[in-house]
């Protein structure tokens, strides 16, 4: 049924070497100021990878006044928006040449797939790079009409020194998510990886550097949130605070940056998705979706459908093909082709998942499949599904963020939307359906940040991602991501000879 163990117990030797572990800062690599360091650990084993440079708050000061130099006095903020955009665009084509290296070194430090991230993640982090090397350009201010005789304009000017915090679930299109609108507005950065996974993004700021990018107008210190982090969230000089993470640590950098200099914060946080399959879906297709909008990612993912509602006409069929499709799902070493499933991220995701599987059991609902560890070694746990489960077991309203399906039943789309929204989450929302007004009427009344209808995780550089409620603030990509990184400056002149 699920991978041997000895492909498990056995790990393939990754098809790349680790040569960067330093922290990058005024475009030099360096180590930290203490000389400490830290494993970054192979989920795949719990065996250390390489030892990184461990950055604390006197590297976030070294970076931060980097990156303070690059931006006040230049050249990158000033430098044309051309000029600019052909050293994004060169970037991108540096990560498209480097693709299964980085693939690699993903895979390796975070246990997702080699085929994911070599075929699906590396090529969006290419397409992002384009898509904001497409905008460096095209951001421009307007005129406005004022009652007396005035000319205004608005001058859209980058914001400054941008800290970016990013998680682990994906390193490298996290790191993209961020550097690429702040660049293309001609901001600089200090970027702090998470401590599970620094290896992909210290590579691709290298190659940043390679396509031109000035010193100092990126650095990347790895590091953990409670030195490294606060010491962003909170620092003086830092202009705009962007994170990605858990809600509760999202809580205390808003309060950080509050207490500080009041910079401005964008926050994309957990979630706990509904996804809706309607009483007149094509069962099969509609498992297969929901499936994947769980188990995608080792279900690491903060808008994974986890709330999997079935109408009550398609409820035993759709329980029955979803359980035996969890059943062949395909989990072993994420460097073996074919994988479906790799380890969780480390033994503190791990634990708290098989937590959550206890904690649904123990609540009454009903195991279909999985429930136990994978293999002696590793972090690897068998997709697992629950049914019968009940809105208010903590397995429906906590972010288990695991490969753990939850399906719910539901007899009518009123009722579907009030539990859906029954949730201090807002993120994303699965519709399956054929009928449009069905689809039209849950669009409009599921309160979170997008709606895929039938299809999910479709997360093209264009389309913009963000939360409502607590899952958090403001939108990435697409247009909307501009915004975060410009200030609008209004200029008003008189206008001296008002008959003209
Ligand atoms: O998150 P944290 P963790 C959810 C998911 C997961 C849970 C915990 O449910 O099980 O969060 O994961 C940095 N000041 N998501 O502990 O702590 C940290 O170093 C400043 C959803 O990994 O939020 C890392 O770089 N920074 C999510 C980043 O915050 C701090 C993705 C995220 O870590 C900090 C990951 C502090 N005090 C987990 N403490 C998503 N939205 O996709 C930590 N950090």
């Amino acid at each position: 049924r699920y991978s041997t163990a000895t492909a498990l117990e056995d790990p393939i030797t990754p098809p790349v070497k680790v040569n960067h572990t330093q922290l990058l800062i005024d475009g030099k690599f360096v180590d930290s100021a203490s000389g400490k360091t830290f494993p970054t650990l192979d989920p795949r084993t719990g065996d250390a990878i390489a030892h990184v440079a461990e950055g604390d708050a006197e590297d976030i000061n070294r970076a931060v006044t980097a990156a303070r130099k690059a931006f006040d006095e230049g050249p990158w903020p000033k430098l044309t928006a051309y000029e600019r955009s052909k050293v994004l665009l060169r970037f991108a084509d540096l990560i498209e040449k480097h693709n299964d290296e980085i693939a690699a070194l993903e895979t390796w430090d975070n246990g997702k797939p080699y085929e994911q991230a070599a075929n699906v993640e590396v090529p969006m982090v290419v397409r992002l790079m384009r898509y904001y090397a497409g905008w460096a350009d095209k951001i421009h201010g307007l005129t406005a009409p004022a009652d007396g005789p005035y000319h205004v304009q608005t001058l859209h000017e980058p914001i400054g020194v941008a800290g970016q915090i990013i998680p682990w679930n994906f390193p490298l299109l996290m790191f993209a998510w961020k550097v690429g609108p702040a660049l293309a507005c001609g901001n600089t950065i200090v970027l702090k990886t998470a401590e599970q996974t620094p290896l992909s993004a210290i590579y691709a700021a290298k190659l940043l550097h390679e396509a031109g990018l000035p010193e100092g107008v990126i650095n990347v210190v790895s590091g953990f949130g409670p030195t490294a982090g606060t010491a962003l969230a909170s620092h003086m000089e830092v202009d705009k605070l962007a994170f990605t993470g858990s809600t509760d640590t999202g809580k205390i950098v808003l309060e950080l940056a509050a207490k500080s200099n009041l910079k401005p914060v964008t926050l994309e946080l957990g979630g706990k998705s509904p996804f809706i399959i309607c009483e007149d879906a094509d069962v099969d297709k509609a498992v297969e979706l929901a499936h994947f909008a769980l188990f995608f990612n080792q279900g690491q993912c903060c808008c994974a459908g986890s709330r999997t509602y079935v109408h009550e006409k398609v409820y035993d069929e759709f329980l029955e093909k979803a359980t035996a499709l969890a059943k062949k799902r395909s989990v072993g070493d994420p460097f073996k082709s074919g994988i479906q499933q790799g380890p969780q991220i480390d033994t503190e995701q791990f634990e708290k998942i098989l937590r959550y599987i206890r904690s649904g059991v123990d609540s009454g609902a009903t195991l279909e499949t999985g429930g136990e560890r994978l293999g002696a070694k590793g972090y690897y746990i068998q997709p697992t599904v629950f049914s019968n489960v009940k809105d208010d077991m903590l397995i429906a309203k906590e972010e288990i963020f695991g490969p753990v399906q939850s399906i719910l039943k539901y007899k009518n789309l009123d009722e579907v939307i009030r539990r859906s929204n029954a949730t201090r989450y807002g993120l994303a929302a699965g519709v399956f359906t054929h009928n449009i007004d069905t689809a039209n009427t849950l669009s409009r009344a599921l309160r979170v940040g997008t709606v895929w209808v039938n299809c999910f995780d479709v997360f093209d550089a264009a389309i913009p991602f963000g939360g409502y409620k607590m899952s958090g603030q403001g939108r990435e990509k697409g247009i909307y991501s501009l915004s975060n990184y410009l200030q609008v400056k209004a200029v008003v002149t008189p206008l001296n000879n008002p008959a003209w």
